[in-house]
């Protein structure tokens, strides 16, 4: 090391280190989740410079070699010379950990991505990185590589506009995966433009043949986050919405109740989905079950005999984005995101009551209709345990209570037992066959299930097959689902690769997320990956699970020379096959399903069993297309 190094650098030097030792403290983990991360770094930074009002678009663009851009138009990172560290103020930004707040924007950092580690991180865990900056009438350049200077600050043009432009290669030595996904980081950036109404977002994809880009940018801000969610949904009145500070919180609210019977409710504090919940969602549940109750007593809908509706029922339908930026946002939980400061809930409660109030007093038409649409899911509710009760006391009856239907494996340890749940009851013959029989349970599962039209508590528990389920499980479902009783620790679903394999596995995850979460949360739930098409040529073998796959395995040799099976189901394969290819550990490939998923098969789901037909046949003919894309 030459003697001139500062004590600056080596600190930096040391920082960098650290980092890429233990990536996973940084950025969550090195996987899918973590790779995304650093474009929502990247983005984070140039959204809190359009939330000052500096910057107007934000552009993320994804290039051919796994590089990525983010650019915006705001004032550009300062260029002066830094006084403690005596180096530009951009190069104390890119390589200094946690170095962006020392610039003391002022107000709160509202986005500020769930982690928050600042752009240091992701510099540290790139391959190479620069950084442009327009301002003070040149265009300015620097880069790094592994978070490390290579080229210092130098001006490379002039130009009038101002901004600042992070482009950055992740480094392939601390990922495990390195493909940045078109439909996770779209999703991200729509919610982002949501959230922040009237910026506008733009995604482009270089990759492909053809470039590929979207622009989100919403002039209602979470009104439109509404509006969008209920697209495919009957609304019962005009959108509610909110939205004022107070004690230094920003509050934001819009609602709307819908014909359909679950609730679709949206937390958010500084634009992080807080799907633990917290302060905000507990304050908007209070207000929106207190002035519902309160308006039906008022209006003698309710009389002063009978019980008030619970904050269940009146969610009933329900679709809401609640949305608060505060400063020092305590975040709590197991994955960190449930919001902890207390005064929120006040704040929140008090604001939305008092608009909820005005509002039911304005409209009384429509105050009418969402308090009886409340009572009607009360009565159902009520239905819905008696047929509990009653199902109950039958398993009772039954003596081990276990269902006959059920295969059920010898080891009775949860944590090494799983259970497949099989499509039809020819492909659970086979599964049967080619299970490991101290650990591999067997569920058949009849086709009828997809039959469940409109999915109010009562009807989904009166299917037979439900029911089957649950009691297989072990769990009980709902309020008194309890994890601990849990039979199995995987929970397989393993369905044909065709529409109808499609809508039952929707329909399981939708009913899991819904009833039974925490085995989503927990990451109990896994789809079992069969294979597209068999390859043999002589005596070689080979299993296809993608048509990538497909490609790989012939190659540019000519498929006369191999005898290819496509399989559309489960049934088509032997016991041994099915084993092989999709049952047997290391074997297999089994995707574990997050919450993620289970809010897309949530929303797949309204879409299939609601009262549209035109999104129902829209789903089908898009699912139509892609089964097509498999034949050869
Ligand atoms: C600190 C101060 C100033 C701008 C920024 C940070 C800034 C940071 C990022 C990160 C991405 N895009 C950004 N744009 C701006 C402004 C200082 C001044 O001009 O007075």
């Amino acid at each position: 090391m030459s003697s001139n190094y500062t004590g600056e650098q080596i600190e930096v030097l040391r920082g960098l280190e650290a980092v890429r030792k233990r990536p996973g403290m940084y950025i969550g983990n090195t996987a899918e989740r973590g790779l995304h991360q650093l474009v929502y770094e990247a983005v984070d930074n140039a959204v809190d410079e359009a939330l000052s009002g500096f910057a107007k678009i934000v552009r993320v663009t994804l290039y051919k070699d796994g590089s990525c851009s983010v650019e915006d138009d705001g004032r550009g990172i300062p260029i002066d010379i830094h006084a403690e560290e005596k180096l530009p103020a951009v190069e104390v930004v890119m390589t200094v950990l946690h170095a962006g707040g020392k610039f003391g924007k002022g107000g709160y950092k509202v986005s500020g991505g769930l982690h928050g580690v600042g752009i240091s991180v992701v510099n540290a865990l790139s391959e190479w990185m620069i950084t442009r900056v327009k301002r003070d009438g040149w265009l300015w350049e620097m880069k790094f590589e592994r978070g490390v200077t290579v080229q210092k600050l130098k001006k490379i043009s002039r130009t009038d506009g101002t901004g600042t432009t992070q482009w950055f290669k992740p480094d392939t030595t601390m990922f495990e995966v390195f493909d940045y996904h078109w439909d996770i980081l779209q999703k991200r950036l729509r919610e982002l433009a949501f959230l922040n109404r009237g910026l506008s977002i733009t995604l482009r994809d270089e990759r492909g043949d053809e470039p590929r880009e979207r622009n989100y940018k919403f002039d209602g801000g979470i009104v439109s986050f509404v509006e969008w969610l209920n697209e495919k949904k009957d609304p019962l009145h005009p959108i509610v919405s909110t939205n004022a500070e107070r004690d230094g919180v920003d509050v934001e609210v819009a609602m709307q109740w819908t014909g359909t019977y679950t609730d679709q409710i949206f937390a958010y504090a500084n634009t992080i989905n807080t799907i633990e919940g917290g302060m905000h969602l507990i304050g908007f549940k209070t207000a929106v079950t207190n002035a519902v109750n309160t308006y039906a007593r008022k209006r003698g809908m309710l009389k002063e005999s009978e019980p008030s509706l619970s904050s269940d029922d009146i969610m009933e339908g329900l679709t809401a984005v609640v949305s608060v930026k505060l400063e020092n946002p305590q975040f709590e939980g197991q994955t960190k995101t449930k919001l902890g400061n207390n005064k929120v809930r006040s704040i929140v409660y008090g604001l939305l009551n008092e608009r909820l109030e005005f509002f039911f007093e304005e409209n009384p038409k429509q105050a009418r209709t969402i308090v009886d649409k409340c009572m009607q899911a009360q009565r159902a509710r009520e239905a819905a345990k008696k047929a509990r009760d009653l199902s109950r006391r039958k398993n009772a009856l039954e003596g081990s209570g276990l269902p006959g239907k059920l295969v059920d494996c010898k080891n009775t340890n949860p944590a090494e037992s799983e259970i497949f749940l099989v499509e039809g009851d020819s492909a659970g013959g086979t599964a049967k066959g080619g299970r490991d029989p101290n650990t591999q349970a067997i569920l058949p599962l009849r086709g009828k299930i997809i039959n469940v039209e409109k999915a109010r508590l009562d009807k989904v528990l009166a299917n037979e097959e439900i029911r089957t389920m649950i009691t297989a499980f072990g769990t009980g479902f709902g309020d008194e689902f309890n994890l601990e009783k849990l039979r199995y620790h995987k929970i397989i679903i393993m369905t044909d690769a065709d529409v109808d394999g499609s809508h039952i596995r929707t329909l399981l995850l939708t009913f899991f997320y819904r009833q039974m979460r925490p085995l989503v949360e927990q990451g109990y739930v896994y789809i079992a990956q069969p294979p597209l098409y068999g390859i043999r040529k002589g005596k070689k073998q080979w299993w296809a699970f993608s048509d990538a796959d497909y490609k790989d395995i012939i190659g540019d040799a000519d498929p006369k020379d191999f005898t290819i099976q496509q399989y559309k189901g489960l049934g088509e394969m032997d016991a041994d096959q099915l084993a092989e290819t999709t049952m047997e550990v290391g074997n297999r490939r089994l995707e574990q399903i997050t919450v993620e998923d289970a809010v897309e098969a949530e929303q797949i789901f309204t879409d299939l069993m609601g009262d549209k037909v035109e999104a129902r046949k829209q789903y089908i003919f898009e699912y139509a297309k892609s089964v097509k894309n498999l034949d050869l």
